[in-house]
């Protein structure tokens, strides 16, 4: 064990014997997060919000939270790029699922959300998500909001800020477009990332608002640094809140997605700009849309819980142990 392993062994706030044990073993929490369904005497929350009546195509992201909990336990607890685990300055919990009162009428399944992630907020606990479709991000949003708008790293190939189409204005294609209207989002510190594909009509909304918009040609053009350094300027010191649907990805590294679009990046390529957007003031994230029906060989679930972790080390190491805590 080396000096920085040992320190982190003696120093951690959250422990539970699961993350010893092999990762086929046990009741799969979050990264071996105990599970605590009550939200207090903790820092940061792990959630899965297993919903997904807001597709537009194929559903089955409602069984993406226990798939990534299963993953997620290959994933573990310390990070080797940034020399950090979260659970060691954090008290860290799996609270397990957002509690639906209804799973059959979208709008109301919505409300669910934001009052689950209101009753965090209030609690001055962190929430990082596992989805679910990219519907759940609006009412999170709603839930976390404070007085401050946020800016939004928001990885995808849609830009979700279509107008309502088929019947409903929060389906999974409207999120961002719904936060930005709800004065939850600043468009101007919220860059888009990976974006491709045929429904590029739909996202005007994008840049009349004055988003940036880093179309998938031109992330490769720019480079990742150049991306991390066009990010990290635009998103400044303020809050920033990070949403990553997995459908950013290439389908080749993630398959297992209901509106997949060829020709993204790759898990390494999305790992790599997270990492480089530390020192950034992250108040939480998602990781959204996989959806295990069509991932026979559990990668995109694994994509997705180290993406997730990736999230979670950002928002810890945002936040400053021993004062005001996370928010
Ligand atoms: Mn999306």
């Amino acid at each position: 064990m080396d000096d920085n392993l040992e320190k982190l062994a003696k120093s951690v706030k959250t422990f539970t014997p699961q993350m010893l044990e092999p990762p086929y073993s046990g009741i799969p929490t979050f990264f071996g997060a105990p599970h605590q369904p009550e939200i207090k005497d903790m820092d940061i929350a792990l959630v899965g919000v297993p919903f997904d009546l807001g597709v537009t195509n194929r559903s089955g992201a409602r069984l993406g939270p226990r798939e990534i909990r299963n993953q997620s336990r290959l994933v573990g607890v310390y990070n080797h790029y940034s020399r950090m685990s979260p659970f060691a300055d954090y008290r860290v919990a799996d609270v397990g699922d957002v509690p639906f009162h209804t799973t059959y009428n979208l709008d109301e399944a919505l409300k669910d959300i934001e009052s689950f992630y209101r009753k965090m907020s209030s609690a001055n606990v962190l929430a990082i998500t596992a989805g679910g479709d990219h519907s759940i991000t609006f009412p999170i949003l709603k839930g976390l909001s404070s007085k401050e708008k946020v800016g939004l790293i928001h990885f995808d190939s849609h830009c979700d800020t279509s107008a309502p189409f088929h019947g409903s204005g929060l389906q999974h294609g409207c999120p961002m477009r719904n936060a930005v209207e709800a004065g939850l989002v600043d468009p101007k510190r919220t860059v888009q990332l990976g974006i491709r594909g045929a429904a590029e009509l739909l996202w005007q909304f994008s840049y009349d608002s004055g988003m940036r918009v880093i179309h998938i040609e031109e992330f490769y053009e720019l480079g990742m640094k150049k991306v991390v350094s066009e990010i990290k300027s635009r998103v400044g010191d303020g809050p920033v809140y990070i949403s990553f649907d997995i459908d950013c990805l290439d389908p080749a590294f993630a398959p297992g997605t209901g509106t997949p679009v060829v020709g993204g990046m790759s898990s390494f390529e999305a790992l790599q700009v997270l990492r480089g957007l530390s020192g950034l003031n992250v108040i939480g994230g998602d990781l959204v849309e996989v959806a295990p029906p069509y991932d026979p060989s559990g990668i995109t679930a694994l994509a997705g819980a180290t993406l997730m972790f990736e999230i979670f080390c950002l928002a810890a190491s945002s936040q400053a142990p021993g004062t005001s805590g996370p928010n």
